[in-house]
């Protein structure tokens, strides 16, 4: 259209170059140049109102044709699905069958963690998300692993080729402790105002490991970590006697615990429950204790890295399998169900 008034002409070949770069055309009413036109048509003596109107209405029709025109076009074509796992540019005829997405459940393992946390968020504890990918600084540095020492073979596990600022590769983490230095590091002015540190966090870890029905290379953890004043060790067996209690339901759960070595805590215990019920090898009367969490009190040397004065404040800290917790509450005899996507193993759980 040709307009006659050389402003409306010029704001015409504007709003129209900036309409076909709009992703919500609609969006093209809200434009200021638009709404300055409108104000000058109040402004404008009577005689000439009636031309500057009849052009600027023929304008805002104009947009308005092109504007309907890109939603009867939109609403022709069918819904894009952009987490499709084929291309989606497939004609239906040409698209793989897939199931309805109401046959889907949620994983065994999602539900028990959103369990788990519940019990400790009620239990006065914060969850905190851990890494897949971390660095040697918090895989051995920080938790008190001497360079060059035994232990660090005791969690072998995969390496990038790409290397961080000092030359290391990152590390996908063994196990979740390698959040330790950063709670600590973060929440330590907390006790200063008489706050407990109280944190738990579960996260995926990595092992370049044999695998067997209790040991997989990628499995979940869920690491607690509790520092205060005048914190022991029998404070750490009561709080996962609660929660273990709590899981599985069975108030009079029985534990021990036994001497181990962690370079991150000392002491170093292994906390064993008696086997539930349904995970009894046999009928005997015999007790049958199960190990299932590595726990020890924070060592000096990780809180004094972390800027945490041992003298003033102790700690403890626990780490736990959840695959191996959750296989024993239902009984489950091979830890590799939980990532082979047999629906026969999940739909039991849906
Ligand atoms: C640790 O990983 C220590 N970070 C635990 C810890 C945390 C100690 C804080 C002290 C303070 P460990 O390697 O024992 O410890 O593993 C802890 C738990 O993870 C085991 O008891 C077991 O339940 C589970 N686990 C270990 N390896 C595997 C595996 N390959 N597959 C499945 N679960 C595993």
């Amino acid at each position: 259209m040709n307009y006659q008034n050389p402003q409306i002409a010029e704001t015409a070949e504007l709003l129209l170059h900036r309409l076909s770069e709009l992703p919500v055309k609609s969006d093209i009413f809200k434009a200021a140049e638009l709404k300055a036109l409108y104000d000058q048509l109040r402004t404008l003596p009577p005689e000439a109102k009636s031309a500057f109107g009849q052009e600027v209405n023929a304008l805002r029709g104009a947009l308005q044709a092109i504007v309907d025109e890109a939603q009867a076009t939109e609403d022709a074509l069918p819904p894009l699905d952009v987490t499709a796992p084929f291309a989606p540019n497939l004609k239906p005829s040409e698209q793989p069958q897939l199931l309805p997405s109401e046959c889907g459940s949620i994983h065994p393992l999602t539900t028990e963690i959103t369990t788990i946390l519940d019990i400790f968020y009620r239990m006065g504890f914060e969850a905190v998300e851990s890494r897949e990918i971390d660095d040697e600084h918090h895989m051995f540095n920080t938790l008190n692993f001497p360079e060059g020492h035994p232990a660090r073979d005791d969690y072998d596990t995969f390496t990038t080729t790409q290397t961080d600022a000092s030359g290391q590769p990152y590390i996908a983490p063994a196990h979740t402790s390698t959040m330790q230095h950063r709670i600590l590091t973060q929440h330590a002015p907390r006790l200063e105002q008489g706050i407990p540190i109280a944190c738990v966090i579960p996260g995926r870890v990595f092992r370049n490991e044999d695998l067997d029905a209790t040991h997989e290379h990628t499995f979940y953890q869920l690491e607690g970590i509790y520092v205060a004043k005048g914190v022991h060790a029998g404070m750490l067996m009561a709080t996962l006697q609660t929660f273990l209690s709590t899981y599985f339901g069975q108030a009079n759960l029985k534990t021990k615990t036994q001497p181990f070595y962690f370079p991150f805590t000392e002491p170093s215990f292994e906390f064993a429950i008696e086997r539930p019920q349904i995970l009894r090898k046999d009928d005997s009367a015999e007790q049958q204790w199960l190990e299932l969490v590595g726990c020890g009190m924070i060592h000096p040397n990780v809180l004094r890295h972390a800027g945490i004065d041992p003298q003033v404040y102790t700690g403890f800290a626990w780490g736990f399998g959840i695959e191996r917790l959750v296989m024993m509450k239902y009984g489950i005899e091979d830890i590799r169900h939980f990532e082979a996507a047999k629906l026969d193993f999940l739909r039991q759980f849906a």
